[in-house]
């Protein structure tokens, strides 16, 4: 069997030139992995996509029919040179195939239920692997593109809703939440409406604010309340925990203060220490440093007598590297069940990564996304529509660098305030989305 090599930024690229190469020939993708390419003395170095595959003729004369009957390498993607469609398990399937195609045997017969079953391994182990994800997630974002762009195109769309469609866009939210909005203005809102922008943007703002989560926070915790902020590096989980703690253990708020104390598993990183116990003595709470499973469990015991809430800051981890997650992990484990796990990602973060981000970190099982440095983009639209989509919700929001000042509890409309190019009807907007001021946190 002839086997090619393509590279490219990313899959659409390498299809790209495949079809240059082979115009629309079949091909079967073996196997896709990134490398590192150039950069001056080892630095800056790019990242490419680089892509294994062979020519695919008709069943009768199958190319790869020794390797349908090999376990050990079996074919991730099947596609097109010419062109891309996924299908729901997020694999490559030519346009117009049924999506359960199977390859052939090398006796020529279709060999639909082992290859069901190979295709549903593969796609679970994909699953598992970042730099699939990240594959994954650039060809749905190219489909979803493509399909937006070809409703925002229909010649017969409103004006309003063409305007909406762009500030839609501008604002970042993914092709798929765009449409979903557009479809719901063109089924509920009748012509007087879509006359007047003002009050589509207002339907829309509605809409968009039903679609973000809000976590409940649990009025009735056992004691000490646990609770624990996991997230990539330098997102903000340590101010954040330094703005929990200043928020929980002092009477801002008419809150009765409560008694807090900080462990942190994060002994490895230089200066991590210090910043948090600078903090820590300032505001008179214990800090704890642990980076193991037994001395985690062993502090946790010791600090529950007298503590209300114990926070547990984490030291950051790449979402690609599954190793150290599956580490930390490990030592999490030690604080049984009932801790509270918070997911931090920070609002500047591209929609692709944050859907990385919430799959790698998913075996931590959070139960809320905590959107740090809202203050540092006007483009809310990634996260709003990820979370929409993964059915995620989120606890708290930070704003800004200074502790304790710049966290709140979550809320839709601190979103929806913070969306560009929209002119939000404030006091439309909080009989919509009432806040509760005691829970509210007043710094200012
Ligand atoms: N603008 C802005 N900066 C923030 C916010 N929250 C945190 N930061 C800044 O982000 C940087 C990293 O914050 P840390 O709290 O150390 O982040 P971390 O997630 O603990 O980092 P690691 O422990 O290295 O993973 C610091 O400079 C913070 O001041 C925020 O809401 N807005
Ligand atoms: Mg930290």
């Amino acid at each position: 069997m002839l086997t090619y090599v393509e590279q490219g930024r990313d899959l659409d690229e390498c299809f790209k030139k495949i079809r240059r190469r082979f115009g629309d020939k079949r091909v079967q993708v073996l196997e896709q992995r990134f490398v590192t390419e150039g950069g001056l003395l080892g630095l800056f170095p790019r990242e490419l996509l680089e892509v294994k595959y062979c020519l695919l003729s008709d069943g009768r004369n199958n190319p790869f029919s020794a390797m349908a009957g090999s376990r050990s390498s079996p074919a991730p993607y099947q596609g097109y040179a010419g062109a891309l469609s996924t299908d729901a398990g997020g694999g490559l399937m030519p346009p117009g195939a049924p999506a359960n195609s199977s390859t052939v045997t090398g006796t020529g017969q279709p060999a639909r239920g082992t290859d069901e079953e190979e295709k549903r391994k593969i796609l679970a182990s994909a699953g598992k692997d970042p730099a699939i994800l990240q594959v994954l997630s650039e060809v749905r974002n190219i489909k979803e593109i493509l399909d937006t762009a070809n409703a925002s195109q229909k010649a017969d769309e409103h004006p309003s809703l063409r305007r909406l469609a762009g500030v839609l866009r501008d604002n970042d939210f993914s092709p798929a939440f765009t449409s979903a909005i557009l479809e719901r203005a063109r089924k509920e809102l009748p012509l007087d409406i879509l006359n007047d922008y003002e009050e589509v943007q207002d339907r829309a703002l509605e809409w968009i604010g039903e679609r973000i989560g809000i976590h409940e926070e649990n009025q009735f915790h056992r004691r000490p309340r646990l609770m624990v902020l996991v997230g990539p590096t330098g997102v903000g989980k340590t101010s954040t925990i330094a703005k929990l703690a200043a928020f929980y253990g002092t009477d801002r708020a008419g809150r009765k203060p409560q008694t807090i104390k900080i462990i942190t598993i994060d002994a490895f990183k230089v200066g991590a220490k210090a910043q948090i116990e600078t903090f820590g003595n300032y505001m008179g709470i214990s800090v704890e440093m642990v980076d193991n499973y037994e001395d985690l469990r062993k502090v946790v015991v010791l600090s529950s007598a007298g503590a209300d809430m114990i926070l547990i800051d984490t030291i950051g981890k790449s979402p690609r590297d599954s190793k150290k997650l599956g580490e930390m992990h490990q030592i999490l484990s030690a604080l049984g069940p009932h801790a509270e796990v918070h997911l931090v990602i920070a609002a500047t973060t591209k929609a692709s990564d944050i859907e990385i981000i919430l799959q790698q970190f998913e075996p931590f099982n959070f139960q809320a996304v905590v959107i740090t440095k809202l203050d540092e983009t006007y483009r809310l639209g990634n996260v709003i529509s990820v979370l929409a989509d993964k059915g995620k919700s989120v606890s708290y929001i930070t704003d800004g660098q200074k502790v304790p000042r710049d966290i709140q509890i979550a809320h839709a409309l601190r979103f929806l305030t913070c969306l560009d190019d929209f002119t939000v009807n404030r006091e439309k907007l909080e009989k919509r989305f009432p806040c509760d001021e005691s829970k509210m946190i007043r710094w200012r």
